[in-house]
């Protein structure tokens, strides 16, 4: 029946998530998909989340239709975001399905705000569905240069110079922190310093947040972008998700966040993203909304939460320092000082197409072939091995 339909692209991340599963090496390592491993290299579920999903049982919350997410699940996910300071400013959002969710309202309302007629800039590179997402919901795309490859971080000059030309009323995509896959994020001053450039260019700029807390361990530290951009007098967006920070990879909860001019403007904007929410998967899950809920309750889930996410954070720092000692320890004379200087879930690594296929083919360690190794799949166990191999096809 279906013979003239063309394949889906393939997945280039989960793909090669699917084929580490079934290889027999015991000493397989997978470094695919951006999600937390333990010490013991298992997914990590956050006992703040376990407690808060306890509460849920034992006060026997009902499972009613959830609409556009509670108030409160919207307010605290919004002050997430912005701070303090900020609360007040006027926003509307909407609780969507994680981060891709998030992002792919956002898109499809922009796409109803500018016809069609703008492009947006995305960050070369960037996570692989930032382009298909926007492109799908009919918005064209363009690349802004980020990354320099010989310095295994931010292309200063690259990213300043592409911000100066970008042409008035563009849309620019930002990953506010954790950069996917270059693990390279633009410190306080350069995002100072790109803020003033785009400052009187009227661009809407779009902030993907999957990853506020993984970069410093703090969610306050980790959000300074878009509070500076907020408090600049941009026209901001944001798309949130909880997916990483509270380990809720398929629980699907998030949120999608436009800042307005007043209360009235932002009416058009909310009922869009209703009605695009409505006519696509009806309304947001509940589960995960309930658990966000019951820790911004509770001020002690809230502190476990932190403290969680610390440990996350300071075993993937550690994780990095040790595979450097390792390297260096067996005589690598390759330049790893990139391990260190990035942050966040990846190490973009900067090996060669070949060089990743040989760590998959000859020594069962699963990398996407661009060269990003997922830090948390590193652990004591087999760093050394991971040492060994990493120098092996680097000699
Ligand atoms: N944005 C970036 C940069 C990501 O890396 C990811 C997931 O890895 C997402 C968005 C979407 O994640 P989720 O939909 O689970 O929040
Ligand atoms: O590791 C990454 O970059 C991701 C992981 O719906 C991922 O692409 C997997 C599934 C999904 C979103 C992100």
């Amino acid at each position: 029946w279906w013979k003239d339909v063309p394949l889906g692209p393939p997945d280039v991340i989960l793909g090669i998530y699917e084929a580490h599963k079934v290889d027999p090496n015991p000493n397989k390592v997978d470094l695919t998909v951006g999600a937390y491993r333990c010490e013991n290299g298992k997914p990590y579920v956050l006992k703040t989340v376990l407690q808060a999903e306890q509460n849920i049982v034992d006060k026997q919350l009902d499972k009613e239709y959830n609409d556009i997410g509670s108030e409160y699940f919207r307010e605290v996910t919004y002050r997430l975001a912005v701070g303090e300071e900020l609360c007040d400013r006027p926003h509307v959002s909407v609780q969507s399905i994680s981060g891709s969710g998030s992002i792919k309202i956002a898109a499809e309302v922009i796409k109803r705000l500018y016809k069609g007629n703008q492009l947006v800039f995305i960050p070369n590179p960037s996570w692989v569905y930032h382009a298909p997402m926007f492109e799908l919901s009919g918005v064209n795309t363009a690349f802004y240069r980020y990354y320099d490859e010989r310095s295994h971080y931010i292309d200063h000059s690259g990213l300043m110079t592409d911000l100066t030309y970008m042409p008035d009323n563009s849309i620019v995509l930002f990953q506010m922190v954790g950069h996917n896959p270059t693990a390279s994020d633009p410190s306080p001053e350069q995002w100072r310093e790109m803020s003033r450039i785009l400052k009187n260019k009227n661009v809407l700029v779009f902030f993907d947040m999957a990853y506020q807390g993984f970069g410093s361990g703090c969610t306050e530290t980790d959000a300074y972008a878009v509070r500076h951009f907020i408090k600049e007098g941009h026209k901001v967006v944001f798309a949130q998700s909880y997916s990483k920070n509270l380990g809720m990879y398929s629980v699907r909860v998030g949120a999608a966040t436009f800042m307005v001019d007043g209360k009235d403007d932002g009416q058009p904007i909310l009922d869009q993203m209703k009605h695009l929410a409505m006519c696509s998967y009806g309304q947001p899950p509940i589960h995960g909304s309930q658990v966000v809920e019951e820790i911004f309750r509770d001020k002690n889930l809230q502190k476990s939460w932190h403290e969680e996410l610390h440990m996350m954070v300071d075993r993937i720092k550690k994780m990095r320092e040790l595979l450097t000692m390792k390297l260096k320890a067996i005589g690598s004379s390759h330049d790893w000082s990139h391990i260190m200087k990035q942050q966040g879930m990846f190490f973009f690594s900067g090996l060669s197409v070949e060089q990743c296929e040989k760590l998959i083919n000859d020594h069962s360690i699963y990398v996407v072939k661009n060269g990003r190794m997922a830090i948390p799949g590193i652990n004591e166990k087999n760093v050394d091995y991971v040492a060994q191999c990493l120098h092996q096809v680097t000699k």
